[in-house]
């Protein structure tokens, strides 16, 4: 079961309890980003807005679509709680097998066509998400799409947009990133500018995937054919060569420009803070509009946990880490990126055979572009999704001093890192540290025995006691 655009998606989260439908007039100005965000803050259902104030009916918003674990399960075609360990088994097996895309020569997505003149970004109900941000965003939830002709591969990123007048966008897209990796290598020195597709309300699995960092260069949208177990429909773009979802509900055709900025920013972002000031960003010309009949427009509010962001970009740092991880050679048993932490934190278990594991995962992850600046480090008798578990190993185990090591100096994918200067932000600057909460080694003998149920007691009493439990009057 996959959805291809979020209209079914909504059905079936209608389905099993995961969405509210919103039929009350709302103010793209700050209340619908209010109401996103509580409802995230709540771990709530997402909001379905039918009516936004100023537009006209069946102009409508989906917020928040991959919010919760549950909704996540849902967008694979798994049943709403399904346990997280499973969507993420389930998730790793999927993507093993890539299934291409098929390309068709119509779709949804060209019900209207505007271009030149008639392009008028403001025509959709872009929010005004946070109080301060510097304009309306209408990329929050969407993929910029654009081709690599040298290494001949085409990218799917999200990177966020506002609104900078009627035909231009304007937004943050790190040095790191794919996109800009393409823009500054392949047409930089032509003095090129760089043809781009937006799409916005594509089917959930693809709009996920634009925010995933572990596929590396792959064409996200043979992964998305692999999680959707079905492969993606794509149309061909009225003014350039890129492909399109043929059921995004809003594409943008144009293109990034060469040596031309427009002021950015600041927005709410993904950490839970607004650390980075309004600014000189890329730009986006939009040449061509098409849209489907009553478009839904996707939005993301960023901001404390838990957000789509989160939940999508958590999985997606875990799979990361694996790979550093085995790339290294360190034998790990699992990886956690708890979703309070909004992919700053990093729980690994680990069996150490060898002295010095903790301080070797510590120099794995500063050499990887990846956030996850605390790392904890467990042996696997504890359960890294087990937060009781993990903070009574980080509190008995770590040594004040000798169990924490710092790694400075290490490359940050961002700059939004809040605890990082101003300075540091501005060079990507960040750091790691580990705390390792495994027994040194050489304490052979000596090493506290755990006081718990199932390692205090011989087996004979354990069954006796699990036997008896409710007979001593126990629910
Ligand atoms: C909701 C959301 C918003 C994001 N906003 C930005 C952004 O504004 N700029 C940016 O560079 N990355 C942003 N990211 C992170 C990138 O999407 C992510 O790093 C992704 O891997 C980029 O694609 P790429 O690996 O193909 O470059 C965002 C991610 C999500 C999920
Ligand atoms: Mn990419």
């Amino acid at each position: 079961m996959s959805f291809d655009d979020n209209r079914k998606f909504i059905e079936a989260l209608e389905k099993s309890g995961d969405v509210v439908r919103i039929t009350e007039e709302v103010d793209w100005d700050l209340e619908v980003g209010a109401i996103v965000r509580r409802a995230s803050e709540r771990r709530d259902k997402a909001p379905f807005f039918e009516k936004i104030k100023d537009y006209p009916a069946g102009f409508t918003i989906f917020g928040e679509p991959l919010g919760t674990h549950r909704r996540l399960a849902v967008a694979l075609g798994l049943s709403a709680d399904t346990a997280y360990r499973e969507i993420r088994q389930e998730y790793e097996r999927r993507l093993a097998t890539p299934i291409l895309p098929v390309v068709v020569q119509d779709g949804p997505c060209k019900e209207n066509v505007l271009q030149a003149d008639a392009v008028d970004l403001f025509q959709f109900p872009a929010p005004m998400v946070h109080e301060g941000d510097g304009g309306r965003y209408i990329g929050t939830w969407h993929a910029v799409i654009c081709n690599d002709p040298e290494r001949k591969w085409t990218n799917w990123g999200m990177y966020r947009l506002m609104i900078g007048n009627k035909n231009h966008l304007t937004g943050l897209c790190e040095p790191y990133s794919h996109q800009y990796d393409i823009f500054n290598r392949v047409y930089a020195p032509k003095k090129q500018n760089l043809p781009v597709a937006i799409a916005i309300g594509m089917d959930p699995i693809c709009s996920m995937l634009s925010g995933s960092r572990s596929l590396g260069r792959k064409n996200e949208v043979d992964i998305a054919g692999a999680l959707r177990q079905k492969p993606v429909a794509l149309v061909k773009c009225e003014t350039n060569d890129l492909l399109v979802p043929a059921h995004s509900e809003i594409v943008f055709e144009g293109e990034m420009l060469q040596g031309e900025t427009m002021i950015e920013g600041p927005f709410g972002e993904y950490t839970g803070y607004r650390s980075d000031p309004r600014g000189p960003r890329p730009v986006y010309r939009i040449n061509a509009v098409t849209y489907r009949n009553n478009p839904v427009l996707t939005m993301s509010c960023m901001g404390l946990p838990v957000t789509s962001d989160t939940v999508v970009r958590s999985m997606d740092y875990e799979i990361l880490i694996k790979r550093v991880l085995k790339m290294n050679g360190i034998r790990f048993t699992d990886v956690h990126v708890p979703l309070e932490s909004a992919t700053m934190m990093a729980i690994v278990s680990v069996k150490p055979t060898y002295r010095g594991v903790a301080n070797q995962i510590g120099y794995a992850f500063a050499a990887a572009q990846m956030g996850a600046y605390k790392v904890i480090v467990v042996e696997d008798d504890v359960d890294v999704f087990n937060m009781t578990e993990v903070l009574h190993a980080l509190s008995s185990k770590c040594h004040p001093i000798r169990g924490i090591r710092q790694y400075d100096e290490a490359i940050e994918p961002s700059s939004l890192n809040p605890f990082s200067s101003p300075e540091e932000r501005k060079w990507h600057l960040g750091a790691k540290v580990i705390f390792d909460c495994t027994w040194p080694l050489d304490w052979e003998g000596a090493v506290p025995g755990r006081v718990s149920f199932n390692e205090m007691y011989p087996r004979d009493i354990r069954e006796r006691v699990l036997q008896k439990w409710t007979q001593y009057g126990y629910d």
